[in-house]
């Protein structure tokens, strides 16, 4: 399906549904100018995979290497405005008789469009905490200033134990916020219409929500450029990018 036609059912659905759940990954931040998750990386970072960086080893085998990777992208998500999909999905809960978002996204940039009550199922690059006691440290309000490719950076030390502060996010192979899933995987339950926008689909356990969505009888409905392993599942794969469709799409089903 290309993204010129809009399906008349798609607009029924959006219309109709009594409880709508968005799950965004890394390509609504796309077109803000923050590379995805498996973009390939750049400057002092191109020579790494994000997948090994993105572990409790990694940190702690060599933690400023990791703080550095996360105040380098922090910098450039500070750097970065929310744009048209983040706004179009902070809009689309103002028309949905309930509407769950759910992100993969540790970037901050629904909050920043608007939207509110967010569960963020991997955690923030904005809420570091300490490694031991697990305190949340404050991180200066500017942007750090890495090197623009990126460098290591030593972390914070933590000023009640003295261990090292860490990312706020859900590293690979650490569990999920247990209430946000839990929250996440009962709005899946719930639903009648999960929209899954911009995500590859290849990260457990976010990639089991559209699953749990369709077990439950709800359409599921997948915005993405390119085809993933959800396309099979989906109800309606709508070829295009998250900038360009979804104000598209709320237009045409809320016609001002
Ligand atoms: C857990 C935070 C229990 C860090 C992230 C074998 C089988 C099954 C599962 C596993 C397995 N081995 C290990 C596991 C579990 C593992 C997992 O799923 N591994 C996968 C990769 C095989 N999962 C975990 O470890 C999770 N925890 O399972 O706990 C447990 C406990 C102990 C031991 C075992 C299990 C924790 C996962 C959380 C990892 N943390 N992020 C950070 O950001 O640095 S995940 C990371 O990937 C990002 O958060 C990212 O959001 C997420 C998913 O990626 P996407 O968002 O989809 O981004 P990606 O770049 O991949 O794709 C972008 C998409 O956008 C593309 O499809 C592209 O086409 C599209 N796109 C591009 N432009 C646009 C666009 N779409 C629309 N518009 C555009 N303009
Ligand atoms: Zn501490």
């Amino acid at each position: 399906m290309t993204d010129h036609q809009l399906p008349g059912a798609l607009l029924a659905w959006l219309r109709g549904a009594a409880h709508i759940v968005v799950l965004t990954g890394a390509g609504v931040s796309q077109e803000s100018g923050i590379p995805t998750f498996r973009d390939t990386l750049s400057g002092f970072w191109s020579r790494f995979d994000p997948m090994q960086l993105a572990t409790p080893e990694a940190f702690d085998a060599d933690p400023s290497l990791v703080w550095g990777w996360y105040e380098w992208r922090r910098s450039q998500v500070l750097g970065c405005q929310p744009i048209a999909a983040h706004r179009a999905i902070a809009e689309l809960a103002s028309h949905a008789r309930k509407l769950t978002l759910v992100t993969q996204n540790v970037d901050g940039l629904h909050e920043r469009a608007g939207s509110r009550d967010v569960l963020c199922l991997h955690g923030s690059l904005h809420r570091p905490y300490c490694r031991g006691c697990r305190s949340t440290y404050a991180l200066p309000q500017e942007a750090p200033d890495p090197a623009p490719s990126g460098q290591p950076m030593r972390p914070p030390a933590c000023p009640s134990c003295g261990d090292h502060i860490r990312p706020g996010v859900v590293w690979f192979g650490e569990m999920l916020p247990a209430e946000t899933w839990a929250a996440s995987e009962e709005a899946a339950d719930a639903c009648d219409l999960l929209l899954s926008i911009g995500t590859s689909s290849l990260v457990y356990p976010a990639t089991a929500l559209p699953e749990i969505a369709h077990r439950n009888g709800a359409k599921v409905v997948q915005i993405n450029p390119e085809p993933t392993s959800l396309d099979p599942l989906a109800d309606l794969n709508l070829r295009g990018t998250a900038a360009r469709l979804l104000p598209r799409l709320l237009r045409a089903a809320w016609p001002s």
